[in-house]
């Protein structure tokens, strides 16, 4: 390993590059995510429809630095050299996202048959460089014609998304190593139904947690149709989830992480793992429990093949701290060195995360599908020394290793991101890449970190062929 990231980490951490094993299974897969809105761009281009994201961003302040996915890394129009370079980090598996609207620009009636060849370039391109394709469906870009008639509010969005899953999983189903139906539901009911801060902007507890509903049931019935097309790739979902955490031993801080745990955690874990919503909780939303339907949720728990994670940091709650959650879910009030969102470095989360879910519910194997972090990164000659992030990355690693060896089946780890790339609400001012973008010029570099993954994967490679 090179010894740029060698650094080791400050005690209130667990573990370090020196604690760093080097004996993880030989088929575990490796891989960069990241997602369309973020890095496509060309948002006009060939017959792409608009989403949401590109409405909300038009709106004054909605992003920080007024952007929005518009042009974001031109990933649409250099693909064949981004997959150049997505080899030269290494990547033996890239899990990334297909914008809906680009497919089918009203999310229902004629597909776009430019936007699917854009898709079939990017897997025969994977398929040439021997890298595994790990499929997301939504990643958050609902087409605009939905969200015109109640987007995900609407039961009917639900059964759209199902027919697009399946035109997806006919085109593709035989490409791709995993097909997840969405990313993190929990982001899309209550940041951009509940506190308004991710598009479409709405502020209601009641649509956001029909919303929440909606999203499961639309889950459930791509779910349905994929099986019944019993092609050979893995399904599932993919949830953010944390620790929730008390800030203090009191009754009120204590009872306030059991119900926002209830909210980020239990309310998805127990409809898909257990066919319920957690009584707690309902009874917490009264009148603002979704309405649901005889069949739902037995749709929603079937059996899924994997269960994607993304973790970057704890949820500390205090029942001071009032408002919206961040974007990681969390109100926070920080403990520890935090990263550029302002999200504290805590790896042992993961493991703590980990080993309770495989306790708490029957899960399938689980794939640590994001995880990673924000640091204002600086270019210098064309080298970016991220040092911050390799020891994120190294810890996090780390931890969850340790988890395996607890108990945990974890058979996936994904960095996020692979290039830095248009962070939502922040625009393009938060940097999560392993590869740094000069947005002026489009032309990307690779970060320390990127060099120390990509010899972390190659090590991890070579001790399996020598086993
Ligand atoms: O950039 C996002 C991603 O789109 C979803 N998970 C969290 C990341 C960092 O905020």
């Amino acid at each position: 390993m090179p010894e740029i990231c060698q650094t080791g980490a400050p005690e209130a951490l667990a573990g370090s590059v020196a604690d760093l094993p080097n004996d993880f299974p030989a088929d575990f897969i490796w891989g960069l995510a990241t997602s369309a809105y973020q890095i496509e761009g060309a948002t006009e281009l060939d017959g792409r429809g608009p989403c949401i994201w590109d409405t909300f961003a038009s709106k004054p302040g909605a992003i920080a630095d007024g952007s929005s996915g518009a042009v974001a890394c031109e990933h649409y129009q250099r693909l064949d050299s981004d997959l150049d370079l997505l080899q030269a980090c290494g990547a033996r598996a890239y899990r990334f996202s297909i914008a809906w609207p680009r497919v089918q620009p009203d999310g229902k009636g004629a597909w776009n048959e430019a936007g699917w060849a854009f898709y079939q370039r990017l897997l025969d391109g994977l398929a040439k460089r021997g890298i595994q394709a790990h499929l997301t469906l939504y990643h958050w870009d609902l087409p605009q014609a939905l969200q015109d008639e109640g987007g995900w509010a609407a039961r009917s969005t639900a059964q759209y998304f199902a027919a697009y899953a399946a035109q997806a999983g006919r085109r593709f189903g035989a490409q791709v190593a995993s097909i997840a139906t969405l990313n993190e539901p929990w982001v899309v009911a209550t940041l951009g139904h509940e506190s308004g801060i991710f598009a479409p902007g709405i502020k209601d507890r009641a649509i956001a947690m029909q919303v929440a509903h909606n999203l499961l049931l639309a889950h459930g019935l791509a779910l349905q149709a994929l099986r019944a097309q019993g092609g050979p790739a893995l399904l599932g979902i993919v949830l953010n989830q944390a620790p929730v955490q008390p800030a203090s031993d009191t009754l009120a801080d204590r009872a306030k992480a059991q119900l926002e745990d209830g909210l980020l955690v239990r309310w998805y874990m127990d409809a898909l793992f257990k066919g319920a919503y957690p009584a707690d909780v309902l009874e917490h939303l009264g009148q603002d429990a979704p309405h649901t339907e005889a069949g739902d949720m037995a749709l929603i728990s079937a059996p899924l093949d994997f269960l994607g994670l993304n973790y970057y940091t704890r949820n500390l709650v205090s029942a001071q701290q009032a408002g919206a959650p961040d974007s990681s879910g969390s109100r926070r009030a920080a403990q520890y060195e935090v990263t550029d969102m302002g999200w504290e470095v805590y790896p042992q989360g993961l493991h703590t995360l980990l080993l309770r879910l495989a306790r708490d519910w029957d899960t399938p194997p689980l794939y640590v599908t994001e995880n990673g972090a924000a640091y204002a990164d600086v270019l210098q000659q064309g080298r970016v020394h991220d040092v911050e992030r390799c020891r994120y990355l190294q810890m996090h690693i780390g931890a969850m290793r340790q988890a395996m060896q607890d108990g945990a089946d974890v058979r996936a780890y994904f960095a996020w991101s692979w290039m830095d790339n248009f962070e939502w609400a922040f625009g393009y001012s938060k940097r999560f890449g392993l590869v740094y973008v000069d947005y002026a010029s489009q032309q990307r570099y690779l970060k320390d970190s990127a060099y120390w993954y990509r010899d972390w994967i190659m090590a991890q490679h070579q001790a399996a062929l020598a086993a």
